[in-house]
């Protein structure tokens, strides 16, 4: 009896832990796991957010000792190249995982346009007291209640204005330029308020789109102008306007997330915090006041650096003070108002 009680227990502890899962430490699972959990990005490794996506795959593979492997997939290789499909897939479980913009998110997520309101943030500490505050975990919430699980903030950073025809002072400077933006209709709504000629496409045709002429100038950190060498692609103008900047996310899918032990989620949790705040810092390399490296290396590839004063960027907000108003409505009035609140307290 005594014998057939203990092999039982060592049968059950057996099946439970080590040999069930074929693991190499006692685990409580609460469903089978994947060989391999699919992540998604847009950028690749040379860039500060694939380089945070495969440092979070790497931080999972050590913490969780192999249980849980992580294949990083960039230029949004899973949804064919569009990125504005990203968050529908991660949602329905095509993509297990991804650290994914805001921007691309928001045609389906529409609070997530709060960060591409035009001159909403001044300045870094300004888009922390959103992500870090009461408004990211709203925002968190909302993305939870879509089938989400939101772990940690990372950075794409301040997005800068490029063009291959002329320096650009005023939004007179914009006027019929052909600018590729991504995402949103608010990017839209934004040039076309300045005066551009704004077309929506993916960053995979972009750079075609931009070697070609077929549009004049982008967007982007400039962290993503520098690595994607868009001086090579004829864009030799650059204005630092700092008029929005995208947060990423690093999710998971809900079914996903729920088929690991509380014990693992803890880890990819862990994991995701660290690979996102090493993240942020590598977005923020060489843009500051203190070290402008990265700008000085944009500068000696030929680019024409244009640093608005302060009346100059108000004459863009100004310019845009229609859409913003139109669109803190759509993305929610009590949300921008907390928004403008805990910036003005930073
Ligand atoms: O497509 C872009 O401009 C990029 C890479 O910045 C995003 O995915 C938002």
């Amino acid at each position: 009896m005594q014998i057939r009680r203990r092999f039982t227990t060592a049968l059950l502890a057996a099946l439970l832990g080590t040999s069930l899962l074929g693991l190499g430490k006692p685990t409580m699972a609460a469903g089978p796991y994947k060989e391999e959990y699919k992540l998604s990005t847009v950028l690749g490794e040379a860039f500060p957010w694939g380089w945070g996506a495969k440092r979070w795959a790497e931080l999972v593979d050590e913490k969780t000792q192999g249980r849980i492997k992580i294949k990083v997939y960039p230029g949004a290789a899973l949804v064919s190249g569009d990125q504005t499909k990203e968050f529908t897939a991660l949602r329905q479980g095509v993509i297990d995982m991804a650290v994914g913009s805001t921007i691309n998110w928001s045609p389906q997520v529409k609070e997530l346009n709060l960060f591409a309101l035009p001159f909403l943030m001044p300045d870094h500490r300004a888009l922390e007291a959103l992500t870090q505050g009461r408004v990211g975990k709203k925002l968190f919430d909302t993305l939870a209640e879509r089938d989400v699980v939101p772990l940690a903030w990372g950075e794409n950073g301040f997005r800068e204005l490029s063009n291959s025809k002329r320096p650009i002072r005023t939004p007179q400077d914009l006027a019929g330029l052909k600018i590729r933006v991504v995402g949103s209709p608010l990017f839209l709504a934004t040039f076309n308020a300045l005066g551009a000629n704004p077309t929506q496409m993916s960053w995979a045709d972009a750079l075609p789109a931009m070697a070609t002429g077929a549009v004049d100038g982008q967007e982007n950190p400039l962290s993503v102008f520098n690595a994607a060498k868009l001086h090579t692609v004829g864009q030799k103008h650059l204005t630092l306007w700092g008029y929005v900047a995208d947060p990423l996310i690093f999710a998971v899918n809900k079914n996903v997330w729920n088929s690991w032990s509380p014990e693992d989620r803890q880890l990819v949790l862990e994991a995701a915090q660290q690979a996102a705040r090493e993240e942020i810092t590598r977005a923020r390399a060489g843009i500051t006041a203190e070290d402008d490296s990265l700008l000085k290396e944009i500068a000696a590839n030929g680019v024409e650096i244009v640093r608005l004063t302060p009346a100059e960027r108000d004459a863009f907000r100004q310019a845009t003070s229609g859409v913003y108003k139109e669109w803190a409505d759509k993305i929610g009035a009590d949300l921008v108002k907390q928004a403008e609140e805990d910036i003005a307290k930073r």
